[in-house]
Formats: C-alpha cells, structure tokens, sequence
C-alpha cells in the first residue's frame, strides 16, 4: 500500500490519546466523518488517514503518548512540501506536537534521488579510503578580499585537509564574489596539488534568491566548482532536492544545519533532527550533513547526534550513504571521540580549531592529521604527540587528550 506512516510525540491527559489520534488521521485527511451520509463514508474511506498504533505513558512533568498515523499515498503529489503539509501542517501550529519520524512505503521512497556522490564517490573525489575525512572552514572572511581568501585556502590546504568550505554566513559580495571565488579557489588547489600531490575539494556556498540558485550552480560547475555548501533549511528541502537532480550541476552538495534547530531544537515541539538532518536530508540529496556535535561549543545530546548520523548510514537498497559531519567547537583533542562515536566514516570539520593553531591554519591542519592517523592507528594522542609538533602544540592548547 502507497502510505506514509508518520509518528508524533504529544503532551495530553492519560486515556485520550485514541481520541487525540483519531482526529489526526480525520483531520488531516478527510476533515469531518461522523456527520458525512454513510455513501460518502464509503467513497470517501480510502482517502481517510489510519490510525496505527497509540501508546502513552507517565513522565515527571506529565502524560506523554505516542501516536501513528498512516496517509494513503493517493493524498499528496510525491514531493516533500505536500508531505510535510499533510502530516505536519495545521497539527504543527496546534499545542504540544513532536513529528518524530516519516516511514515511506517503497514505492514513494524510491523517487527520491539520495545522494549523487554519496560516501564513497566523495571518497573517490578525494582520494582518502581509511580515515575520517577533515574539513576546514574559511573563518574572518566578511569584509576580506579575495587574496585574503586566497591564502586562507592556501593555508588550509597545505595543512593536508581534504574539504575546505566557505563559512555559511559568506553570501555573494563585491569583495568577495561567488563566481571569483570558484575560480581563485580551483587556481589556488591546483597549485597546492602540484606543490605537495594532495587533493583539496573546495565547497563554495551557493547564496541569493532561489529563482538564481540553479543557473547559479551551473555556471560554478562550468567554472569548475567542486562542492556546494547549501544553506538547505533557510531555502527548503525541496530546493535542495531540485539542485542535486539538474544534470547540469551534478556537484556535491554539502548541506549545512543553519536554521534548522529553528524547527527542530524543541523537545516538544516541530521536527526530529534524526529526521530534518539525517533521513529528509539523505532522501533529497545531500551528500554531506552538517550538525553540533556532543561534544563542542553547540553541543547536541548524543543520543540525537547519533540518530542523525544513523540515518544518514544505514543500509539502504535505493539511497546512497551520506557524510556525517559532527562540527562547531571541535578541536584536535577531541578525535577519539569522534572517531569512538561515528567510525571512519564522517567528516571530522573545525574552524576555530584549525585556525586558532599557535603555527596558524597549516599547523592546525597538520594536527588534525596526525591525530586522525595515531587514533585509526591505535596509538594514542599523547604517544603521537612525543613525535609530532603541531599535534604536542594544539593539545597544549586545548587540553589533554579526552580519554574514551
Ligand atoms: C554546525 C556547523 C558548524 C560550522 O559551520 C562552523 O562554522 C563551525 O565553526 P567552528 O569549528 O566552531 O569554529
């Protein structure tokens, strides 16, 4: 059966969640029942939402319940604002309502593209198989001009990180504009390749008005951009969704978390981040998912930290995985454990922690590396830094090893 099972957590009185439910599946679906002639009943049946499960139970500030709700595919054209808008529309405005996650059937599943490049095409690109990948991020760049941002790239590249993106907040701008910066940035990596042999992806932010956005991309990828950074919950999912399915960008897409705890942040109310940053994230095409991390200067709980990064890496039969990427306050000292709670396979991404290095950028890119590579190694941060300078440095800095 075409069907979107969506479940919700709300605050109420014990026994009237059945109730609660069934003016759900009523309301959101068919609007009135009980008053409709039975001929209407019929005709109108395979329209009207199911109720699939009600639980509830007693926490200390009250009664919560959890319900599912089943939309018959038959409702809503396929796209995620039609989704979003029957599930969670008018119930979003109305009291004390968590949406916490959306099972698609697989035939409305499988019309999402995913990811285009996905972890292992972002692999490829970069040429790192056995390690977490590091990002860094261009820090202080409003009011620089283009050499400014030039020997930052620069600088972060002869680090030996892998991604360098733009800072979500550089929109386009006469000092530094969009189109200048892919082609400084694809000269600058160039040279640093044919310098040192390490390849650097850099991801420029694609900004403006979203009418723009799609030749935008283009005209970047004619320039040869090699990622987008995508502001995705200022715009919409659906806009991301649009840009990774034009054949003629065929980027990466790098989707950043700005705005997104503005839906999301709420334990009880709006959206789950394991759904708006990992599952919706995946299905529309983000290649990378940027979130706080448990551990940084905007820490996420971990518990939600690591339901985003399963959805983003779960098996799947249709949908290639996408990166996590936990960031915002992170630093050297903290690899193990980033490296204990995601595995290899994340991006691990800093930009006080890069740029903040006593030997500046390239010293922080350096430390980062050499304790990415001890930790995969099984050596621990301490041991590394007898023999490595920036990392004995960067740990000074920021404090001891943490122990996992
Ligand atoms: C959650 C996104 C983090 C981000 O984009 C950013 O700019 C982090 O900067 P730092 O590492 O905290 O300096």
């Amino acid at each position: 059966m075409s069907e979107i099972i969506a479940t919700y957590h709300l605050k109420g009185k014990i026994g009237t969640f059945e109730k609660k439910a069934e003016g759900i599946a009523l309301g959101l679906t068919v609007g009135s029942w009980t008053d409709l002639p039975l001929l209407e009943q019929e005709q109108l049946s395979k329209y009207k939402g199911r109720v699939v499960s009600v639980k509830e139970w007693e926490e200390e500030d009250g009664v919560r319940g959890e319900v599912q709700i089943g939309y018959p595919g038959h409702n809503y054209s396929n796209d995620i604002p039609a989704i979003l808008t029957t599930v969670f529309g008018k119930l979003s405005l109305d009291g004390e309502v968590k949406l916490v996650d959306l099972e698609f059937s697989k035939d409305l599943k499988k019309t999402y593209p995913g990811p285009r490049f996905g972890m292992g095409g972002i692999r490829e690109l970069t040429k790192v198989h056995d390690r977490p990948l590091l990002m860094s991020i261009f820090k202080g760049v409003i009011g620089r001009d283009l050499s400014y941002l030039e020997n930052q790239l620069r600088a972060q590249a002869l680090g030996g990180v892998d991604v360098v993106k733009d800072d979500e907040i550089l929109f386009d701008n006469p000092l530094t504009p969009f189109s200048e910066r892919v082609s400084s940035g694809k000269k600058v990596l160039q040279e640093v390749f044919e310098e040192t042999g390490k390849k650097t992806l850099y991801a420029v932010n694609l900004t403006g008005r979203t009418s723009q956005l799609q030749d935008k991309a283009r005209r970047a990828r004619e320039l040869g951009a090699h990622a987008l950074l995508f502001n995705v919950f200022s715009y919409g999912l659906d806009v991301l969704q649009e840009l990774r399915e034009d054949p003629e960008i065929s980027l990466p897409i790098m989707a950043h978390p700005a705005f997104a705890g503005a839906a999301a942040a709420s334990p009880a109310y709006g959206v789950s981040y394991s759904l708006w940053l990992g599952k919706f994230l995946r299905m529309v095409g983000a290649d990378f998912s940027l979130f706080p991390s448990p551990y940084g200067s905007v820490a996420l709980e971990k518990s939600k930290v690591l339901s985003i990064s399963h959805e983003l890496t779960k098996e799947d039969a249709h949908l290639k995985k996408a990166l996590p990427v936990p960031s915002a306050g992170i630093h050297p000292a903290l690899v193990p454990l980033l490296v204990k709670d995601f595995g290899i396979d994340c991006v691990i991404n800093a930009g006080g922690g890069i740029h903040g290095h006593p030997d500046g950028a390239s010293g922080g890119g350096r430390a980062f590396i050499q304790a990415i590579e001890a930790i995969v190694n099984g050596t621990s941060l301490n041991e590394a830094a007898e023999t490595n300078e920036e990392l004995r440095k960067a740990l000074s800095l920021w404090g001891e090893e943490v122990k996992v």
